[in-house]
């Protein structure tokens, strides 16, 4: 991007893209699949995300800033976490200029309901995209949930996509450039997010559990990285891992200790690669008895609590 594309071009377009939708619809597959990078972790389970994630994209014609949110719902355990998580989501999309309601195919549900009212009082243009199209045979399988959908709310447009098969994901890109107004670069052109390397290491491990522990686990542990030292061969970071129950620890740990190492190997591969260069973890588990529920180890872990 040249100077005069985003000081002298009054065409030039700049603006915030809220990702919202109930969890596990693939917002998160989504904005990875626009910024052709992995920068939002991704798993099979539902709230994955956990932050709000900016992702900046900057092209010729325009910078278009993304925020991927944590899936919006009404789940009964962890309150206080579930809570934050929430508000997060629901005060990340009022600073946006256009508003993505992310739905998966064929499937409409109380969620979704309670995030399309949410974003309607933003009153702003909202856009359905709906995600996972490559579940259908065919194509046209897509249009009774197209016209269910139109009968739900006047959406801005309409977008079937798979985040997956990287289907129709540049068409859903340029037309949310047209939402956005006209205005200079926000952010540099080479930034891609707003957070520290740290963050992405622990949400790193955090995706690296979501697949490697069954069931309800992963909600229950949380990632604090407690040290960092670069040394001249190589990085080491130093984990905690908190869980909320003693009975936690057997599981994470596994036979002879082989469910951690695992993890580990895992988890190190896949920093290594992010940080683009050779990384030791060493992880401890910690009990932290309700951390989920304590406003000030939350805030330790990084959510941000305002009144
Ligand atoms: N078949 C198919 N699966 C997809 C597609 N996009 C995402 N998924 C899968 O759906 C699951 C959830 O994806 P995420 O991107 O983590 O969903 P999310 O909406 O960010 O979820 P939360 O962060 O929990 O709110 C993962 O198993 C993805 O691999 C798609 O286009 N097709
Ligand atoms: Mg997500």
């Amino acid at each position: 991007m040249s100077e005069e594309n985003t000081n002298n071009n009054p065409e030039f377009r700049c603006g915030y893209v809220a990702l919202a939708g109930r969890p596990n619809v693939g917002k998160s597959s989504i904005l990875n699949a626009l910024l052709k990078t992995r920068l939002s972790i991704i798993s099979p389970k539902a709230q994955t995300t956990r932050h709000r994630i900016l992702g900046v994209n900057t092209l010729p014609e325009a910078q278009v800033l993304y925020l991927d949110l944590p899936g919006i719902h009404q789940a009964k355990q962890y309150k206080q976490l579930n809570r934050l998580i929430n508000k997060t989501a629901l005060q990340s999309s009022t600073d946006a200029d256009v508003l993505v309601l992310v739905v998966q195919a064929e499937k409409w549900t109380k969620d979704d309901e309670a995030v399309l009212k949410h974003l309607k009082a933003l009153q702003r243009p909202i856009i359905a995209v709906i995600n996972k199209i490559d579940l259908y045979k065919k194509r046209e399988e897509v249009l009774p949930f197209i016209l269910k959908l139109q009968g739900l709310h006047d959406f801005s447009e309409i977008i079937p996509v798979s985040a997956m098969k990287k289907l129709n994901i540049e068409h859903l890109e340029s037309t949310l450039i047209n939402y956005l107004p006209h205005q200079e670069a926000l952010f540099s052109e080479d930034t891609l997010t707003d957070r520290p390397e740290k963050f992405y290491v622990t949400e790193i491990l955090r995706e690296t559990l979501f697949f490697q522990l069954q069931e309800e686990l992963p909600y229950g542990v949380e990632v604090k990285i407690e040290d960092w030292e670069q040394t001249q061969k190589n990085l080491h970071i130093e984990v905690d891992l908190w869980i909320s129950k003693e009975s936690y620890k057997p599981i994470l740990l596994g036979k002879g200790g082989e469910k951690l190492a695992s993890i580990r190997v895992n988890a190190e591969q896949k920093v290594s690669q992010f940080l683009g260069q050779e990384t030791k973890l060493h992880i401890r588990i910690k009990l932290v008895k309700d951390w989920s529920s304590h406003a000030k180890l939350l805030q330790e872990l990084g959510y941000e609590i305002k009144s």
